[in-house]
């Protein structure tokens, strides 16, 4: 079956590692994807994201940073990517000049992604000062899109809004996931929007460069569309902890799909978003209170069979044995769908070390090894990055 050779094929690929390194202590591996310039060109390269690593802004510790590094160069092959080279921007706020963002210890690179030549990564512990009197500090988080292999840069903070404060944006951490539509549209997941119910909002890449500024603080991109706020029975619970996009309901428009690893009474959920206007189609829902299931998810297709079948991770899963102590090793569902709006009974696959938190993340590597299946995937297991 095309789920035993997801498990071989891994061991498969784990065989001639391209292996690159960074600078210590900035967590250089957090996050990776693969990268092309262009579709006509045939040289692939990895981004892969250092959210601790110290940059060339004046002033700034630990901004975070993005490598470039071509497939396949030696170790020390990577680059930093200029995303933003400036410093926490200032402003007169009653007759004096203060900073009104800080960007040490933003996590810029916790999460990166790519889609044909664009490229999108994000710093969600960014805090600017809002836009009350009494300056406060909040985590809105942010993100910079790069196109034309790195020649034109913009930033696109959807949560740096006038709805400040925990029941507003103010905690939002917008970027702790984000991924695009099959159009190259941004998909961002802010899990600490309205007391942490979070949010997931979507714009369009040539809006967000359309007349970008460096001054513009609170810019409202056109077309944007984003989730709201819901009842306070959903506080706490991180709607957009993880994200990823597929097509589930028989036509061309692709869903959004986002995890809510705190919500559904701490079961976790991961919900199927219909992307035009935001609206909630349906769940999946958790097996194990406390497992946070959802705090990865993949889109792909696993059988090869055409359509999107979806993958969620549960990296504190416990496994109970009988009479012994519970075992906390992590677990990956995989949905196949049936038909659409129509998925297969789960099946499970638990991690094998305790702690090793299996399903922390997940990423389909499409058919790497051309035998007509995206059986390929990546399913992070602490113990195998130490
Ligand atoms: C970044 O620079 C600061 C100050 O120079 C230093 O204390 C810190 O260890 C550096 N961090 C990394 C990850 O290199
Ligand atoms: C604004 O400045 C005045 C005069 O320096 C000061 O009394 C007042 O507390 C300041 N207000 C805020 C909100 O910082
Ligand atoms: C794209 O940018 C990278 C990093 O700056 C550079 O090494 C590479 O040559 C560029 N590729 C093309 C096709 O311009
Ligand atoms: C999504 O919303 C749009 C706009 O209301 C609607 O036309 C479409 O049928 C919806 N799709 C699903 C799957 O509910
Ligand atoms: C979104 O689309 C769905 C499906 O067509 C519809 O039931 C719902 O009312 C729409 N919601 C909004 C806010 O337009
Ligand atoms: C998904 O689950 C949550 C939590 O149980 C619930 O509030 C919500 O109504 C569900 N949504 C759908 C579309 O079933
Ligand atoms: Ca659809
Ligand atoms: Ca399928």
């Amino acid at each position: 079956s095309s789920f035993l050779h997801t498990l071989w094929s891994f061991n498969l690929y784990a065989e001639h590692p391209a292996v690159y390194g960074g600078p210590s202590g900035s967590y250089f591996g957090y996050s990776v994807d693969f990268y092309q310039a262009s579709t006509d060109s045939n040289t692939i390269s990895v981004l892969v994201g250092a959210p601790k690593a110290n940059t060339s802004q004046p002033g700034i510790v630990e901004a975070g940073a993005v490598y470039y590094c071509p497939w396949s160069g030696p170790p020390d092959s990577c680059r930093q990517i200029p995303f933003d080279n400036s410093n926490n921007r200032m402003m007169k706020v009653n007759g004096t000049r203060e900073p009104v963002e800080f960007k040490s210890h933003q996590w810029f690179g916790a999460s990166v992604r790519t889609h044909k030549g664009k490229v999108v990564a994000c710093a969600p512990l960014y805090h600017w000062r809002t836009v009350k009197l009494s300056a406060d500090k909040e985590p809105v988080g942010t993100c910079y899109v790069a196109v034309q292999n790195f020649s034109a840069y913009a930033e696109y903070s959807p949560c740096r809004t006038n709805d400040p404060d925990p029941e507003g944006q103010g905690f939002c951490q917008a970027g702790f996931s984000v991924d695009f539509t099959k159009e190259g549209r941004l998909v961002v997941g802010g899990p600490g929007s309205f007391y942490w119910q979070g949010q997931v909002m979507t714009a369009g890449i040539a809006e967000i460069l359309n007349g970008y500024s460096l001054k513009a603080m609170l810019r409202q991109v056109p077309g944007e569309k984003h989730t709201r706020a819901a009842e306070d029975t959903h506080d706490d619970s991180y709607l957009g902890y993880s994200v990823a996009v597929g097509e589930f309901t028989g036509d061309s428009e692709q869903e959004l799909i986002a995890g809510v690893p705190r919500g559904a009474q701490n079961f976790g959920y991961v919900a199927m978003i219909n992307s035009t206007n935001l609206t909630f189609i349906q769940n999946f829902t958790g097996e194990q209170m406390a497992s946070y299931f959802g705090y990865a998810v993949a889109v792909t297709d696993l059988n090869g069979d055409g359509t999107d079948d979806v993958l969620v991770g549960a990296p504190l899963y416990m496994e109970r044995e009988m009479e012994s102590k519970p075992r906390e090793v992590g677990r990956v569902y995989l949905y196949l769908q049936m038909a659409p709006l129509t998925f297969s009974k789960p099946v499970a696959l638990t991690g094998t070390h305790t702690f090793g938190r299996f399903g922390t993340a997940i990423a389909p590597l499409g058919d790497v090894n051309q035998d007509g299946y995206n059986g390929m995937l990546r399913v992070k297991e602490c113990r195998e990055w130490k």
